[in-house]
């Protein structure tokens, strides 16, 4: 049998080979040595690393959140790791201060009925929106003010200080990444959809990517105090919640640390009591699940004998389901019921598809095993995993 593998040691020597990746450092061994150096140290004081040594922050840990993973209100908002090593690497990221521009009057840019429309439709799949209530809403709609943006232009540059918010109207917007002090790489891009420039707002830290302008198109801008005074509280504490929880899943661990924040952004907790059923075989699918408490089991009807259900697994705290029948497009496989009291975070199929494409190899993988398990129970696949 393999010796037990310790607690933390694959996110731990993942962190630093990402490190290592970014920086290509011409001595390991000493760059292996500072790395080390300077996560024990963090560590001991909590704090954040220098940003010229290219170590990233040591993940939160649980003390830091409250009893039920709630952020202590008083906390300082620290910066994710990596964001800030940009241009001005140098430049450490300063704690936020929530009040600290706090803006009380309204801004109200009128907008014709046709502008409020798209603005609406635009602001549909923000994800940094989804903690607002309608009044706040509203009032971040009536501040938003519209950009018209041409090929080729620079909407961010990396480096520079934080004014707006945006939202995708339309136009296809690239995702520029220099990391030390390279040649900027293209990371990604936002067709027609999505937001960007929340990270300089969120943690006072230089803009970490540059985004250009592809082809012609309009943003929405949001001012920076305005976005600070109503959008940061609730969506900076929703990606504290989250930002531990994720850290600790063995699936996403192929993601970037911005990629999980974002991730955070789009995940609302559900709570079930036990016996209750989460997944009925045989619905149509329009959700993912990660469970984050408690222990759910999955069941499966006999084909013999529809009244029987057949056990096939357990899913505890870190784990995940309801991936199937979304990557394939076919009804749920299988019943989910919570054992005892679960909480899961919950991602609907749409940012699903969005946000867990890096992970899609890692849950196909687990595909087989499926296969492998209806092959010994039932003695056929019945197809589960076929796309339709
Ligand atoms: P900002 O205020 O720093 C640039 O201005 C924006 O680009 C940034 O907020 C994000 O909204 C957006 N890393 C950092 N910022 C990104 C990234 C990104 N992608 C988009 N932005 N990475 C790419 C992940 C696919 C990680 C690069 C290592």
């Amino acid at each position: 049998m393999n010796p037990p593998i310790p607690d933390g040691l694959p996110e731990l020597l993942q962190d630093f080979t990402v490190e290592v990746l970014r920086c290509k450092p011409p001595n390991l061994v000493e760059f292996a040595a500072t790395y080390f150096h300077e996560l024990r140290e963090k560590s001991k004081t909590g704090g954040l690393c220098s940003a010229e040594s290219g170590a990233s922050v040591a993940p939160i840990s649980d003390e830091e959140t409250g009893e039920n993973g709630q952020v202590d209100d008083e906390e300082e908002f620290k910066p994710p790791p990596s964001f800030y090593r940009g241009r001005r690497a140098s430049v450490s990221a300063e704690p936020f201060q929530p009040t600290e521009d706090d803006v009380d009057e309204k801004v109200i840019h009128q907008k014709t009925d046709e502008q409020r429309e798209r603005l609406r439709t635009s602001v549909k799949n923000i994800f940094l929106f989804k903690t607002l209530d309608a009044e706040q809403l509203h009032e971040v709609l009536d501040a938003m003010f519209e950009r018209k943006v041409t090929e080729g232009e620079h909407v961010i540059d990396q480096g520079d200080d934080g004014d707006n918010f945006y939202v995708v109207d339309s136009g296809v917007y690239d995702i520029l990444v220099s990391i030390g002090g390279q040649e900027p790489k293209n990371m990604g891009c936002y067709d027609n959809t999505g937001s960007f420039g929340e990270l300089a707002l969120m943690y006072n830290t230089p803009r970490a990517a540059t985004i250009t302008a592809r082809t012609d198109g309009c943003l929405w801008a949001l001012d920076r105090a305005i976005f600070r005074r109503i959008v940061l509280q609730s969506a900076f504490k929703k990606r504290r919640v989250y930002e531990t929880f994720l850290q600790s899943v063995p699936m996403l661990q192929s993601l970037d640390p911005y990629e999980r924040m974002t991730l955070a952004d789009a995940l609302e907790s559900k709570k079930f009591q036990p016996g209750d059923c989460i997944i009925r075989q045989g619905d149509e699918a329009d959700a993912f699940y990660l469970v984050e408490n408690g222990t759910v089991r999955i069941s499966r009807t006999d084909t013999n004998d529809a009244s029987r259900e057949v056990e096939l697994t357990t899913v505890s705290r870190g784990g995940y389901f309801g991936e199937l029948a979304l990557v394939t497009h076919k009804q749920r496989a299988a019943n989910v019921y919570a054992q005892d009291e679960v909480t899961c975070a919950v991602l609907d199929v749409s940012a699903f598809e969005r946000l867990l494409g890096p992970c899609m190899e890692i849950m196909k993988r687990n595909f087989d095993h499926y296969e492998q398990q209806l092959i010994d129970l039932f003695g056929s696949t019945m197809d589960v995993t076929d796309p339709r």
